[in-house]
């Protein structure tokens, strides 16, 4: 008998995960069984943490008391929610947007604002973080991501590696690179795609023909999904159940959500993008919902949201005094590039030193 010449060599399927709507009516049958209301208490209280943490940064910017900012407001959901299904072990490899991440992992708020004033103390976290410092050249943490999730397979450690790209980093050679390595190695690496509908001011609609992101997962082989990125409760659900996969392989979970303010401090969305489609989005807000998916279950009201912006505000400020109060020694440019302090890194220190750059403070 003839073999068709009509067969299918490969077909593909993506799919997407809501659990709560733009209303706060969550679908029980879809929720996760592991989240008590207290849990999704803790993701409410970390949202706003982000959000106020956020303006507040902003804010330190336009007075000239931080450097330029990349702000996250609008896309709390997508980060408290993977934030939190991360286990203690696992690594988080940001790019240089996922503020909530780190504050929801326990980061102290003052190494952030240490980081936005320019200081590389601010890139040097404690071990105990399990966290790469932000990094800014676009897609290259994917490849960094996947070698460290090769080394947790290689060292046995259980650990799953976490790692975050934008919509406009998925067109990048970095990122296939990285899941196809991952994928051929079926290393524990789980890609969050933030899919915030910009890449500074390219369009998502301009940044690929492909109707989803997640399936660029697809010619690696691994597998990838959408969620409703605004919805804190299915980027949990998904988040966990791909960190459980990643044991047997890579996974990829595109959080369809949206760039609610400027790229960064140094960007003006308003020359590019219509007030029209911000407005549609805030309608989509992922804080707000959860509010009333919490009001609706008596857990939350007015005088509690006051107690928990007062609360936070302090938390904030102290963490602002902190990081304003910092001295910097200039030297820690040289130690924090390396493990260890190459040859020709020292001479140069030992040159700046000769030179007296930092009279008065080169003991
Ligand atoms: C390799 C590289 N090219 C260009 C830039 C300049 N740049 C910084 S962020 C950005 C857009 C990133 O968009 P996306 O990946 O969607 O992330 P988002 O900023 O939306 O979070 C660009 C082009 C860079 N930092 N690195
Ligand atoms: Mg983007």
């Amino acid at each position: 008998m003839a073999i068709s010449l009509m067969a299918d060599a490969f077909e593909g399927k993506i799919e997407y995960l809501q659990i709560m709507d733009e209303k706060g009516n969550a679908d029980q049958s879809l929720m996760p069984k592991d989240l008590s209301d207290s849990r999704i208490l803790d993701m409410y209280k970390y949202m706003v943490l982000a959000r106020a943490a956020d303006a507040k940064t902003l804010s330190l910017q336009r007075q000239g008391r931080a450097a330029t900012y990349a702000p996250l407001v609008g896309e709390e959901a997508t980060q408290i929610g993977s934030a939190l299904a991360m286990r203690q072990k696992d690594i988080f490899v940001p790019n240089f947007r996922q503020h909530g991440v780190y504050l929801a992992r326990g980061t102290p708020p003052e190494a952030l604002f240490l980081y936005w004033r320019g200081y590389e103390e601010g890139s040097s976290l404690p071990r105990e973080f399990g966290a790469l410092p932000i990094i800014v050249p676009v897609s290259t943490q994917m490849p960094h991501g996947a070698g460290m999730a090769m080394a947790q397979k290689y060292l046995k450690t259980g650990a799953a590696v976490v790692v975050y790209v934008g919509d406009g980093g998925t067109s990048e050679g970095d990122f296939y690179e990285a899941l196809n390595f991952a994928g051929v190695w079926k290393a524990p690496l789980v890609t969050i795609i933030e899919n915030n509908q910009w890449a500074i001011s390219v369009p998502r609609r301009d940044q690929t023909a492909a109707k989803t992101l997640a399936q660029k997962a697809m010619a690696a082989g691994v597998p990838g999904m959408q969620v409703d990125g605004n919805d804190v409760l299915a980027v949990y659900k998904a988040t966990k159940d791909a960190i459980e996969s990643s044991a047997y392989g890579p996974q990829v979970i595109e959080c369809v959500t949206y760039r609610m303010s400027m790229h960064t401090t140094a960007d003006d969305p308003t020359k590019y993008r219509s007030d029209a489609e911000v407005e549609a989005w805030k309608k989509k807000d992922p804080i707000l919902r959860v509010r009333l998916y919490l009001e609706k279950k008596g857990l939350w009201d007015d005088a509690k949201q006051k107690a928990l912006e007062e609360e936070q505000s302090k938390f904030i400020d102290d963490a602002v005094d902190k990081a304003e109060k910092f001295v910097p020694d200039p030297k820690s440019m040289f130690s924090n590039v390396y493990s260890y302090m190459p040859q020709v890194l020292q001479h140069e220190l030992d040159d700046a030193l000769k030179a007296g750059f930092w009279q008065g403070d080169s003991k």
